[in-house]
């Protein structure tokens, strides 16, 4: 396997994990493309007969050759051809109904002809595949990847064909103690080619990736850098942003890299003004053209300041949920839908919890004009001394500031969510922290932490955020389930909040359930008129809390989660949706579309 290169993430963190997982082409959207999207042949193979023998050890004549018996006598006990499909892209519990629960390997191969050009660069592209996949091409095995929500490539030049070519892909989403996350989670653990899949085509010497965004702290200087893939490393390439009349020529070094500097009068991008502009990068041998937004985002004292302006960061928590019929969420459909409702609730900002999500939400953020906080898959209860665990989450973390760098909605990078304190947790956190910040130093650093309750009373709760993660943060997340798991929904009332750290804070949860139309008193669990007492008590609380420069109420669209099963009420979906899976909006929705509408108007 040829292993594509990324060149800050080979400067700054081990890529070296077991298994080799590849690293992939920057803006793929923007190549010319053969897309392997569509019906792939799939066998479910929960034994992993398929892969290993019957001592266990792994077969030599798997399903990734695709066999077909060449007489009436060979004994071959799989067949893709007369396989059922499923949709790439797209998960496998929502497609099937037997697979609803369904966690293991589930085979798919597609077939396709291509017309093999000389001097043209083949790279087959994963949107992504959770968990676990093994990549095969004409039998071949090319690699595999670990994560379920980050892309991967596989350059496979000289290796396809003009007829009969057939990747065939083991993808595993079994959930593992040491894996990121771990075996405990409150989503849906959606298996599959949950992400498009893409032949790209590239010059021989290509580009295979830059950054380019205003330098940090500056509003008129473009920095960053460039990197090129082929043998003719070194040359000179041009990045210009002909709207605003900057440009700036470079050469590359021996391994294709230059960084860049250069001035450039641009009007910052917002939510209110999301302003993208097209630029150019020009090599000799490849151009690529991106749309790309300029904004400063700091931290100043308690302040977060976008464009040098403090601002309230009116958000909610979103999952990767498809509207309408639930399972995991990929299109642009699906990306507009969702942060159109965020935006009637008022908001400027979304956060996209608990893991990467696909790269059209992202666009479609920097385009209507929302901010965005990108979380890592590190939840809850990760195996914090597993140095494979570490590596998996860094690599994780690596792949999605590689995909997602050069999108101006994006101000907050999340580490990690409501992970339980102790030395080795915040040491390994801290770490990851200093890689992001390596690999991208214009945006800020976040984590969803928890709070600690000091001498509850009937009269009165105070609680004290002080993990010592906030020390290496540049914002401070908090969630919190006063009124739900923590109390009824007046303990908000007499909650005091003591910060320990000169940073601001974002509430980035905070909730109850509430199944959309089911009816009752304020008291009353489950119903509209409980969620809607819990988040008249929680903005009102939110005024009294110091450094809040930022609210994401968990959470925008009811999901599914096997962890809540109670017949006739969750029948497995979380409902602390403020609008339901069809988009009906709970009454708590126009408590914080009001919050948020006092909020904009200060
Ligand atoms: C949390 C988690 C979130 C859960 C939520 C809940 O604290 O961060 O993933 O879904 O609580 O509903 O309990």
């Amino acid at each position: 396997m040829t292993k594509i290169y990324l060149p800050l993430l080979a400067l700054t963190v081990s890529m070296s994990l077991p298994g080799e997982p590849a690293t992939a082409i920057a803006n793929p959207g923007a190549r010319h493309a053969i897309s392997l999207d569509g019906k792939w042949r799939t066998i479910v193979d929960p034994y992993e007969n398929g892969y290993y023998d019957y001592r266990l050890q792994p077969s030599k004549d798997g399903y990734f050759r695709n066999a077909k018996p060449r007489d009436k006598s060979e004994l071959i006990e799989y067949d893709f051809d007369s396989s059922p499909t499923l949709d790439v892209p797209g998960d496998w519990n929502s497609q099937r109904e037997n697979l609803f629960f369904y966690e293991g390997t589930i085979w798919y191969r597609r077939s396709f002809d291509y017309q093999v050009r000389p001097g043209t660069r083949l790279i087959l592209y994963f949107g992504a595949a959770n968990y676990e996949a093994i990549v095969y091409l004409n039998g071949e095995k090319l690699g595999m990847h670990t994560g379920g929500f980050t892309p991967f490539a596989f350059e496979v030049t000289g290796k396809v064909r003009d007829k009969d070519n057939f990747v065939v892909v083991k993808v595993d989403n079994k959930r593992r103690r040491d894996g990121v996350p771990t075996v405990n989670t409150d989503w849906w653990n959606y298996g599959g080619l949950t992400r498009g899949v893409a032949l790209i085509e590239a010059p021989e010497t290509y580009i295979h990736d830059y950054f380019v965004q205003l330098k940090k702290g500056s509003q008129n200087t473009v920095a960053g850098w460039v990197k090129l893939n082929g043998p003719r490393a070194a040359q000179r390439v041009s990045v210009g942003i002909p709207e605003a009349g900057a440009s700036v020529t470079v050469t590359t070094d021996v391994n294709g890299y230059a960084t860049l500097n250069f001035p450039a009068q641009l009007t910052p991008w917002s939510p209110d003004n999301p302003k993208l502009y097209d630029v150019a990068i020009t090599a000799e041998t490849d151009v690529v053209h991106e749309l790309i937004g300029f904004r400063t985002i700091e931290a100043r004292g308690t302040e977060i300041l976008l464009n040098g302006k403090p601002m309230f960061l009116r958000g909610v928590s979103v999952h990767e949920e498809a509207p309408f019929r639930a399972g995991r969420a990929f299109s642009v459909e699906d990306a507009r839908t969702l942060l159109g409702w965020a935006k009637e609730m008022g908001c400027n900002f979304v956060r996209l919890a608990h893991y990467p999500h696909n790269e059209n939400m992202i666009r479609e953020a920097d385009r209507m004009g929302v901010l965005v906080w990108s979380e890592s898959p590190v939840y809850w209860t990760i195996d914090w001394e597993n140095k494979d665990t570490f590596s998996n989450a860094s690599n994780q973390v690596a792949e999605s500031v590689a995909r997602d760098k050069n999108r101006a909605s994006i101000i907050l990078w999340s580490v990690a969510n409501e992970t339980p304190v102790s030395a080795p947790r915040t040491a390994f956190l801290t770490k990851l922290v200093e890689q992001v910040r390596a690999q991208d130093p214009t945006r800020l650093l976040t984590a969803a932490m928890e709070h600690h309750s000091e001498r509850a009373t009937p009269e009165a709760n105070p609680v004290v955020i002080n993990d010592p993660l906030g020390a290496a943060l540049d914002v401070l997340g908090c969630n919190e389930y006063l009124g739900w798991y923590d109390g009824m929904p007046d303990i908000a009332d007499i909650t005091t909040w003591t910060i320990a750290y000169r940073k601001p804070l974002i509430m980035s949860e905070f909730g109850a359930d509430a199944l959309y139309g089911l009816h009752g008193d304020a008291m009353a669990r489950f119903t509209e008129e409980y969620q809607e007492n819990v988040f008249q008590h929680q903005v009102k609380m939110l005024g009294r809390v110091p450094n809040l420069r930022g609210s994401t109420p968990w959470v925008l669209m009811d999901f599914r989660s096997p962890r809540r099963s109670l017949p006739g009420i969750q029948d497995y979906f979380n409902l602390k949706g403020l609008v339901s899976l069809h988009g009906e909006k709970k009454k708590a929705f126009f408590v914080m579309q009001e919050f948020y509408r006092s909020k904009q108007a200060n």
